[in-house]
């Protein structure tokens, strides 16, 4: 067996990784063996490898750190790439590791071999493909480094970075390094090489500083953030400011700062003028992407007099085509310096806050007026939704898969400060939110909560097919037996003999997967039911579980259409 896989290994177990998720097979025993027998890591195994990466990624998510992933050669690397594409655009540090056969044997009718070499292409940070050694020729030092450069990308710029590793036969001989050569190997890595720190130009801190005191309507924008305590506390200050409005995209982890909980809905519901005097002068923008549609249409529709971009990475993001200026600082001492100045007189925030609490007693009397009991009709998920925001224990991660419960979630704007907030909005996909939400599970002792649809879960069902599943996991599914999304939006909603080829529609029963995997099972579908039952499931002394409610899609859709016309 070639020994620079050793090298693999503790290099990274010095850079401090701790956690890897390998994918059987034969190519890659070698490195099974590398990882396993050292005590620095924690390894995980899990067969399917798309949720594998989506447990790397919810646990990369969770600790900011990089994770490692391992697979054996062939299609198995291939099922790795939702998760590479997700953590790309979340920015989430992951190292895959393929292992791959001799490259002489490419595309010459050899098995289980495609070419892997640069496979991920634009959406890794960094790739590369170690030598293929002869045995006992390999270059420990070579190997060393080139795992460090990887690490270094990784952490640096915050994403997946791939490394093929073509390995020879015998792949099963297990010969333990000499303690000689296992001290040399991370002898090459300089431990202390710094990343490049950001310094914010002074030019354009007075830009900002001039702009901000020149104007009156000040918005900052916060997309999706993970927990970070300087941009919290460099918020805090802007709270009370009278002019300063702040929006925080409910996967922003910053619910606590937002001076508009309501604002998706305010911006949905608000007709033209009051839109327009809704407009800011001045918009600072920072984070990741934002769900709310409402907010993204009507900030590409207007042009303020500036936008600060601060971001912490030579990304030009302009999602909404009005940046004045790009800032680069992840310390975001840049905002501590306009939290600093005093209050300028203004109406601006008020009329927001107006508009916001006009719009929390809308929500409170629809769902009182079109209350299931009321009516005598069906639960809703809007309902559902309401009562599961207002159980959910303090502390929670809370993961939202993608699909209407985001959506619900985002226009109720309910949220607990002390929730750890997360949700795969890099590429939106349906095909990994639940093992995101175990990868989340598994790395902390936290109760993690996923909220999903049925076709997100029963897509995901593999999450739950190894025997790493734990006890602090719950889900809940929201069953309206499809993809009830589409009937919520227009486009396909107004082509009704079309619509199953959007919904899917489907008889497959959750419980089967829930039981399959020996996971506790609820059920309910009513309000009093849902009530009555989430204590019992959020007990944190319970094994994992699996809270199934059943829903009627068009009855959804129908009470959905009428909360999009409430008026504020
Ligand atoms: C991998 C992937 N395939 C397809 C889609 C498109 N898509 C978005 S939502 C959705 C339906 C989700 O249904 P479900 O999870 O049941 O939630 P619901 O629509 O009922 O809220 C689909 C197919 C996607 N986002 N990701």
């Amino acid at each position: 067996m070639q020994q620079h896989v050793f090298a693999i290994a503790k290099t990274l177990a010095t850079l401090g990784v701790k956690h890897v998720i390998i994918c059987p097979g034969s190519r890659s025993a070698p490195l099974v063996y590398a990882f396993a027998d050292d005590k620095n890591f924690c390894c995980y195994s899990v067969i399917d490898e798309r949720s594998a990466a989506f447990i790397a990624l919810g646990m990369a998510q969770q600790i900011k750190q990089p994770v490692v992933l391992i697979c054996t050669s062939g299609s198995a690397l291939l099922n790795f790439f939702p998760a590479i594409a997700e953590a790309y655009y979340q920015k989430i540090p992951l190292i895959v590791l393929t292992a791959d056969r001799p490259p002489e044997f490419l595309n010459q009718q050899d098995g289980q071999m495609i070419m892997q070499k640069n496979i991920y292409g634009t959406h890794v940070h960094y790739s590369d493909e170690l030598p293929c050694y002869t045995i006992g020729k390999e270059n420990f030092k070579k190997t060393s480094e080139i795992i460090f450069t990887a690490f270094q990308i990784s952490k640096r710029k915050l994403g997946p970075v791939h490394i093929n590793v073509p390995l020879r036969e015998p792949l099963y001989d297990r010969i333990k390094l000499t303690a000689e050569k296992k001290d040399t190997l991370p002898a090459s890595i300089k431990l202390n090489a710094p990343f490049t720190e950001t310094k914010i130009k002074r030019q354009q801190n007075k830009a900002l500083i001039d702009a901000w005191k020149r104007s009156k309507k000040k918005i900052i924008l916060i997309g999706q953030f993970p927990v970070n305590d300087k941009l919290f506390t460099a918020l805090r200050a802007f709270k009370n400011i009278g002019d300063t409005v702040i929006l925080c995209d409910i996967l922003s982890n910053k619910q606590s700062v937002c001076t508009i909980p309501n604002f998706d809905l305010v911006l949905s519901q608000a007709n033209e003028k009051t839109l327009k005097q809704l407009e800011p002068d001045m918009l600072i923008s920072i984070g990741g992407p934002v769900l709310s549609k409402s907010l993204k249409l009507w900030l590409k529709n207007q042009k303020p007099n500036y936008h600060f971009r601060i971001q912490d990475d030579n990304d030009l993001i302009d999602t909404y085509n009005n940046v004045t200026q790009f800032i680069r600082d992840d310390h975001f001492e840049t905002l501590k310096v306009l939290g600093s100045f005093s209050d300028i007189n203004s109406d601006y925030k008020k009329f927001w806050q107006a508009l916001d609490k006009r719009t929390n007693e809308a929500v409170d009397s629809f769902l009182e007026q079109y209350s299931p009991k009321k009516r005598n009709q069906k639960f809703s998920e809007l309902h559902a939704t309401n009562i599961i925001l207002k159980n959910i224990p303090d502390a929670v991660n809370f993961h939202i898969a993608n699909s209407s419960c985001i959506r619900y979630v985002s226009l109720l704007g309910k949220l607990n400060d002390s929730w750890v907030m997360s949700g795969n909005r890099g590429t939106s996909g349906i095909d990994g939110c639940t093992s995101t939400a175990l990868g989340a599970a598994l790395i902390n002792n936290r109760l993690t909560l996923l909220l999903t649809g049925d076709l997100a879960f029963l897509y995901d069902r593999n999450a739950l097919w190894n025997k790493h599943v734990p006890n602090n996991l719950r889900i809940i599914v929201f069953n309206n037996f499809g993809g009830g999304i589409f009937q919520l939006i227009d486009g396909p909603s107004s082509h009704k003999n079309k619509l199953n080829y959007f919904t899917t529609p489907h008889q497959t029963r959750i419980k089967n997967t829930v039981l399959d995997n020996d996971m506790e099972y609820y059920f309910c579908d009513s309000e009093e039911g849902l009530k009555k039952v989430l204590p019992a499931f959020f007990d944190p002394d319970k094994r994992a579980s699996v809270l199934e409610i059943t829903f009627d899609m068009d009855q959804n859709a129908g009470i959905f259409k009428a909360f999009k016309k409430i008026k504020i």
